[in-house]
């Protein structure tokens, strides 16, 4: 029950339902790409507190842009385990049997070490799947953009998850250890060119999850958006997150101003697009 749940851990006891799905990609993308076999691929991610507006965001950057590919969050994953003996193959039917972003909000302490290994699995799956044919076909260098990253679910989540006590510091060494060693393997596969940051108060973005009323997050508080907020500002603004990855450290952010209403306002979606095609040019 809830009252077993310390204090400064109450807060995260809601939950967070969602269900990203998109990906994006434009032509315009130049020099530093990845190679990937005999093309190129620029990869950037979309970084934002709770509820402030990245699928939304991601959504209108894929019909802006439909030669580029948005990747959605894998929330639905995390709703959604599933049982079976395929072992990772989609050969044989599976069952869903728990939902590990709702035990996470519900029991931060004893399942949060569990979610990120689980977020972090399914965000590297999603970001080392192939790109598809028709960008690799089309002028310009293919552009994945991605809700997310392997780098938020470190440098935002599990930082912030140990800092509240949720994740112990053997849990913290562990995954330290295992994260490092497979962004190491992995590197130049899901590297990052570039972070677009949709940038709100909590306030805003506590309106807004309240507004999208996922089950999981309704014991979602302010003071858990404040902490994300902080993790985020640390990481992307004043750069004084510990990082362990070399080319992290150097990373272009383009700031964008989410606080505004950009989901029904074309002149501020335009505004934004400019932006981001701007930003993806001189990467
Ligand atoms: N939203 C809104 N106006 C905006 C941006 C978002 O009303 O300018 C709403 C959106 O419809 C949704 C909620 O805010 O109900 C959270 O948005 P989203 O799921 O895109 O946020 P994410 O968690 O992916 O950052
Ligand atoms: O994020 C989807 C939901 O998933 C939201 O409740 C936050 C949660 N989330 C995402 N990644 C993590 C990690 N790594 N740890 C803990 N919680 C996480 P949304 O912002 O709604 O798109
Ligand atoms: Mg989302």
């Amino acid at each position: 029950g809830n009252t077993t749940i310390p204090q400064k851990t109450s807060n995260l006891k809601a939950i967070a339902n969602m269900s990203g799905k998109l990906s994006v990609s434009c032509s315009r993308c130049l020099s530093t790409s990845t190679e990937i076999g005999a093309s190129r691929v620029k990869r950037v991610s979309i970084e934002g507190n709770i509820a402030v507006g990245k699928s939304t965001f991601a959504r209108l950057l894929q019909s802006a842009c439909p030669d580029w590919k948005v990747v959605a969050e894998p929330v639905s994953k995390w709703q959604n385990i599933e049982s079976g003996t395929s072992k990772g193959t989609d050969a044989t039917p599976q069952t869903t049997v728990s939902n590990l972003l709702q035990m996470m909000y519900q029991d931060p302490q004893r399942w949060s070490y569990t979610f990120q290994t689980f977020s972090c699995m399914s965000r590297l799956r999603t970001q080392l799947q192939p790109i598809p044919a028709r960008l690799l076909g089309s002028e310009g260098t293919p552009v994945q953009v991605y809700e997310r990253s392997v780098y938020s679910d470190r440098y935002i989540f599990a930082l912030n998850m140990f800092e509240m006590d949720c994740i112990n510091s053997t849990e913290w060494a562990v995954y330290q250890d295992w994260h490092s060693l497979l962004v190491e393997q992995f590197g130049h596969k899901v590297e990052l060119e570039g972070i677009i940051y949709l940038r709100a108060p909590p306030t805003k973005c506590l309106e807004r999850l309240r507004l999208r009323g996922r089950v999981e997050e309704k014991g979602v508080e302010l003071d858990y958006l404040e902490k994300l907020h902080v993790q985020h500002e640390r990481w992307l603004v004043e750069k004084s997150t510990e990082t362990h990855f070399e080319k992290l450290k150097q990373i272009p952010v383009l700031q964008l101003d989410a606080s505004v209403e950009f989901k029904s306002n074309p002149v501020v979606q335009e505004e934004f697009i400019t932006k981001i095609k701007n930003f993806f040019s001189v990467l």
